[in-house]
């Protein structure tokens, strides 16, 4: 099959044993890890019309990676073929979708179904799912519909009805002709500092609307050589060997920001030097100087972003917004400014995602009601009490912001197919995480968390919830987690057993049930 063959849908079954809600880099992922461990009798509910998530939605210009691809990759598929150190998005998103045709997975798949609705019924033991194609239930559910899915619009006076173009970096209309047009960008995140100096050529003038100035590194972007792609294809080891080097770099930065902030400060120290060099205009360079410790929001790297500041036709606008008047931008000091489309980068509900009202446990209530209390908590960023069966992908503290989510991601994925299997082994339909063992990792978590830049560092930032508290990031080196994940640790879950089950169970060879 072509790798940009076109996917046949599949129908909804009325029952499947294990439901996999969304296929990105996560959904995908548990899905060809389901099927290498044996698994079946599982379907991946997709509400677009094809794998990739994150990196088939995002279609801005200049969307790339900010992880180098050698490990921003699955490793039961290393690509030997990436064309550049750091991918951009149509190599990512093509990336995905070969795995996807290539592991034999998409018949398994339904797409254009939007799940609206998961309901776990205690007395059938199974979920309930409502779906934009119609209802179903499954023993097992996974979510994987991502932390970064849903779009953050911001609350503007008078936005919905400015005049001209309108939407946000993550929904690009690829319609709206930006040639020669005035153009607002609102946000300075990771999203805006790629898109701005990718459109800077095209449009007459930018309007870039700052809130928190942002740190940057340098981005170590170039394309391989063809003897590095000939060895990457032909000389065996040489992938992992890459992919050891960038793992292991990238995990020493972990001392910094979880450990020891105060040694951030070399990290500032390049980032002042970069505004110093790439920036002429003083007031320029005042206004691009972040106020808090380096790591404390993502540091984001390029080359290309003070640059594109600086150009006569950008200017970069630090007063607040009051309102969008007709086809004006207002300040909150009264200066309204004409333009002609705005773009919104103003990131994703990640500790408040829509998806938490729709799934609703053994009481009754949703995560979004579950979290409403403390914040988002699980266990292993994967289980939460009251929901038997749900095993979340990039759940509560599983986020990163130096290295790559693929590695998390993959963690987890041995965690969920071991319980998978423990529970078909052992004649397991329930299990649910134990309220005390969920408590107790959530605050050794915070414990680890509390001295880390993200919670000292002086800045506001989507990692914190709103009630200050750190449930995105996972706070220690990514292998600490790897290491928990290895194996499914069923002491920590109540559970119950089938029917079929229970002669094993008079036979005492079947522990850890209720
Ligand atoms: O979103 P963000 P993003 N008025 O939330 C500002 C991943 N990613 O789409 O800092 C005015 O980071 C907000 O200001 P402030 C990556 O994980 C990865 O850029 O809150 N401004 C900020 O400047 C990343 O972290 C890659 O004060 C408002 C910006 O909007 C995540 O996606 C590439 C505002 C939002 O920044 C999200 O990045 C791109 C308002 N009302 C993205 N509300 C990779 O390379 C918000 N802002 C892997």
């Amino acid at each position: 099959m072509a790798d940009d063959s076109p996917v046949k849908s599949q129908q909804l079954p009325s029952h499947t044993h294990i439901a996999i809600v969304g296929s990105g880099f996560s959904g995908l992922g548990a899905a060809v890890n389901l099927e290498e461990a044996g698994h079946r009798d599982f379907v991946v509910l997709e509400r677009g019309d094809d794998v990739g998530g994150t990196w088939r939605d995002n279609t801005y210009p200049g969307a790339a990676c900010d992880v180098p691809s050698h490990l921003y990759s699955y490793s039961f598929a290393l690509n030997p073929n990436w064309t550049r150190s750091f991918s951009t998005q149509p190599e990512i998103e093509e990336y995905i979708r070969r795995v996807g045709r290539r592991a034999g997975v998409l018949d398994r798949h339904v797409f254009g179904c939007a799940v609206t609705r998961a309901v776990w019924r205690e007395e059938r033991r199974h979920w309930e799912l409502s779906t934009s194609h119609g209802t179903m239930t499954a023993d097992v559910l996974i979510g994987a519909f991502g932390a970064l899915a849903e779009p953050s619009l911001p609350d503007i006076p008078g936005i919905d009805d400015f005049d001209g173009a309108l939407f946000h970096s993550a929904q690009w209309d690829h319609d709206a002709d930006l040639t020669g047009k005035r153009v607002a960008v609102i946000g300075t995140g990771a999203s805006a500092i790629q898109l701005v100096p990718a459109i800077a050529d095209t449009v007459s003038h930018i309007d870039v609307y700052q809130r928190t100035a942002p740190w940057l590194l340098p981005r170590f972007d170039r394309p391989f050589t063809r003897v590095e792609r000939w060895a990457f294809r032909n000389i065996p080891g040489v992938l992992r060997l890459a992919r050891a080097g960038i793992y292991a770099a990238r995990e020493t930065q972990v001392v910094g920001l979880a450990k020891n902030p105060r040694l951030m400060k070399a990290f500032e120290l390049i980032s002042r030097a970069k505004i110093r060099t790439e920036i002429k205009d003083p007031e320029l360079r005042r206004k691009v100087t972040p106020n808090f410790r380096i790591g404390c929001k993502r540091m984001l790297i390029a080359n290309d972003w003070y640059p594109a500041l600086d150009r006569e036709h950008v200017d970069l606008i630090t007063e607040g917004i009051r309102e969008v008047d007709g086809s004006a931008i207002v300040t909150k000091d009264g200066t309204a400014r004409e333009v002609d489309a705005i773009i919104v980068a103003t990131g994703f509900h990640v500790t408040d995602s829509p998806m938490f009202d729709r799934i609703c446990g053994s009481d009754g209530r949703s995560l979004s009601q579950t979290f409403a209390d403390k914040g988002m908590r699980a266990y292993k960023g994967t289980t939460v009490a009251g929901y038997p069966n749900l095993f979340v992908l990039v759940g509560p503290n599983t986020g990163l912001g130096h290295t790559s989510m693929v590695y998390m991601i993959e963690s987890q994925l041995n965690y969920i197919v071991d319980a998978v299997n423990t529970m078909k082994s052992r004649g397991i339909t329930r299990i649910d995480v134990r309220q005390d063992v969920q408590d107790a990792y959530n605050d050794e978590l915070q414990r680890k968390l509390a001295g880390s830049v993200w919670m000292t560092g002086g800045c506001a930032s989507w990692y914190l919830d709103a009630h200050g508290n750190n449930t995105t990031l996972w706070p220690d080196f990514t292998f600490r987690f790897r290491r928990q994940t290895r194996r499914f640790d069923l002491d920590s879950y109540e559970t119950s057993l089938d029917i079929d089950a229970s002669t094993a169970r008079a036979k005492g060879t079947v522990r850890g049930f209720n």
